[in-house]
């Protein structure tokens, strides 16, 4: 159940994982491809508005030149030059000549028909004049726009003004300044047209991008469906997907690599548990007075199959999880009472420390399977002491019963890396306890200030007042030593006497300091024990 939790939210991690660098990527993809396509259509209607002036312009030059041209009217001469600046200027469809309000001649000849000089709609900031909807008098009946200096006037196609080479799904129109029409490429939303006609502005509707530029001539406007957009934007994300697809990926790589850590550790401690793949290490407990070894401390050690040693905080809290506790504490029990049982009857001073977790100290199960097991070993509980963290005094209830039962049964219970949890004054106030472990961060901070720790200071003399003896966990320097020393604190450990040593180095260890130290003394046990 626990690993299939596990796993489903590992896969929600994963999956929240790859679809955020995807996110990120088709966000900034959209936001890029807006930009750029405004960008563009803005650029686009700045080319149509060169192109509208390059086609008024190439009127106008045409027409100063047959107005200053000393030839008379529909004379010859004049209809050939009529006739010659239709065909060289690029946007004119025939050439006009008006003399007293009709169109007498044109670049095709004299006219019949007496066309009257039209009522212009618009005039130029050049002084010239632009009618629109103009037919021409030869050729197809195409409405033309009429442009007019003088007397003479040139008829251009208006999508000579829109005449832009650009991308098919921009359409474009160009009007005067006013906002009258010229010419328009069949604008898809003719309300948006006349809305930018009155008001011109860049911008975007739901459907729509629009640009528009404008000089003192002519506005251009530009305007592409969200959906050419779109293609930009899946040229963009084609181009930029492979990084998100690349951070996605190594999300879920990440989380897999994980998972199949966390969840092969558990396999691994399963199957390590089942074998039996521990031994212990004992790290020496010193009387600090007379520097006796009065015992150890056991610390389990779990060697894997590859030679690899994992370290206990990272294993515990797995078989916590995991419900393997139960089992790794009954056989570093049996570990602990197979190393040292000689030794424990040899020196009926010396005692041993056996780590439990929380869950040993709340249910009380640790206590009976140790119980039981002492039997017969010669062993006396009083020398199997118990160290529980403050994590086991959350069920405050269930330690009070465990940890008193366990002093009745004669071992001595100690409250381990103290000062570090969230364990109250209250709380150790209502707890059995014997002996309160100083944590090494604690000591650590002895003599590396000028003054030490007055925290320290405070737990030494709150053990002394709720009756508790303390052992300094973690002394590394002879500093340290004199200072706990100085400070009554009855026993230690750490490097400064000894790491953690195997079982038989550790046997070998504490003989050697007997030998020199002498005999432990009487008051050395376990003041709750029960003299046989
Ligand atoms: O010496 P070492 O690095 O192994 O200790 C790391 C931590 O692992 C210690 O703080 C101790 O609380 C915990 N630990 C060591 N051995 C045991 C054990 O046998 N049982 C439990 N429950 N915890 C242990
Ligand atoms: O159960 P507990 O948390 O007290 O376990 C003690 C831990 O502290 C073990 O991991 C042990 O190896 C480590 N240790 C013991 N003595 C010293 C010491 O003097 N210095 C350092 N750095 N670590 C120590
Ligand atoms: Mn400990």
């Amino acid at each position: 159940m626990k690993r299939v939790r596990t796993i489903a939210a590992i896969a929600l991690a994963a999956l929240l994982g790859a679809a955020l660098p995807i996110l990120v990527v088709v966000y900034f993809t959209w936001s890029r491809s807006q930009d750029a396509d405004q960008q563009r259509l803005h650029q686009t209607a700045e080319r149509t508005l060169q192109r509208a002036n390059r086609a008024y312009e190439a009127g106008l030059l045409a027409l100063r030149k047959l107005n200053q041209a000393p030839v008379s009217g529909c004379s010859p001469e004049h209809l050939r030059l009529m006739r010659g600046l239709a065909l060289t200027t690029h946007s004119a469809e025939q050439v006009g000549y008006f003399e007293d309000g009709r169109l007498r001649c044109t670049s095709w000849g004299m006219t019949e028909d007496l066309i009257p000089e039209p009522t212009p709609d618009h005039v130029t900031a050049d002084g010239a004049t632009l009618t629109l909807g103009v037919r021409p008098v030869a050729g197809d009946n195409a409405s033309l726009l009429a442009l007019q200096l003088g007397r003479h006037d040139i008829l251009m196609d208006p999508n000579r003004f829109v005449d832009v080479i650009t991308d098919p799904n921009v359409r474009l129109a160009v009007a005067t300044p006013d906002g009258r029409l010229i010419a328009q490429q069949a604008l898809p939303d003719q309300d948006l047209l006349q809305h930018l006609l009155r008001e011109p502005h860049s911008g975007s509707t739901a459907r729509t991008l629009y640009a528009t530029a404008q000089d003192q001539e002519w506005l251009a406007i530009a305007v592409a469906p969200r959906t050419s957009l779109l293609t930009s934007f899946r040229q963009n994300a084609l181009r930029l997907l492979p990084l998100g697809v690349v951070g996605a990926v190594m999300a879920i790589a990440a989380a897999v690599w994980l998972s199949r850590r966390r969840l092969s550790l558990r396999n691994e401690l399963a199957s390590a548990v089942r074998r039996r793949e521990f031994r212990m290490d004992y790290q020496p407990i010193i009387e600090l007075d007379t520097g006796i070894c009065v015992g150890a401390e056991a610390l389990v050690r779990w060697s894997r199959a590859d030679g690899t040693q994992v370290r206990p905080d990272l294993f515990i809290p797995v078989a916590e999880e995991t419900g393997l506790i139960e089992a790794l504490t009954d056989h570093v029990m049996d570990l602990v009472l197979n190393d040292m049982r000689e030794l424990l009857i040899h020196d009926r001073s010396a005692h041993i420390a056996i780590n439990l977790s929380a869950g040993d100290v709340s249910s009380g199960r640790a206590l009976k399977v140790l119980s039981g097991k002492l039997i017969g070993t010669g062993i006396h509980p009083q020398q199997i002491w118990l160290e529980a963290t403050e994590r086991g005094f959350l069920d405050i209830q269930g330690a009070r019963t465990s940890l008193a039962a366990a002093r009745r049964a004669g071992h001595c219970v100690a409250i381990d890396d103290f000062g570090v949890g969230y364990s109250s004054l209250q709380y150790l106030q209502q707890l059995p306890l014997d002996a309160l472990k100083i944590d090494k961060s604690f000591i650590d901070s002895i003599g590396t200030h000028s003054a030490t720790s007055p925290v320290t200071s405070h737990i030494i003399d709150m053990a002394k007042t709720l009756g508790l003896f303390t052992v300094a966990e973690g002394i590394e320097t002879s500093a340290q030593l004199a200072y706990l020393q100085s400070r009554q604190v009855e026993f230690g450990q750490g490097w400064l006497f000894s790491r953690p040593l195997p079982a038989p180095e550790f046997i070998a260890y504490h003989e050697q300091r007997r030998r020199q130290y002498g005999k432990a003394p009487e008051d050395m046990r376990n003041p709750n024990s029960i003299e046989e």
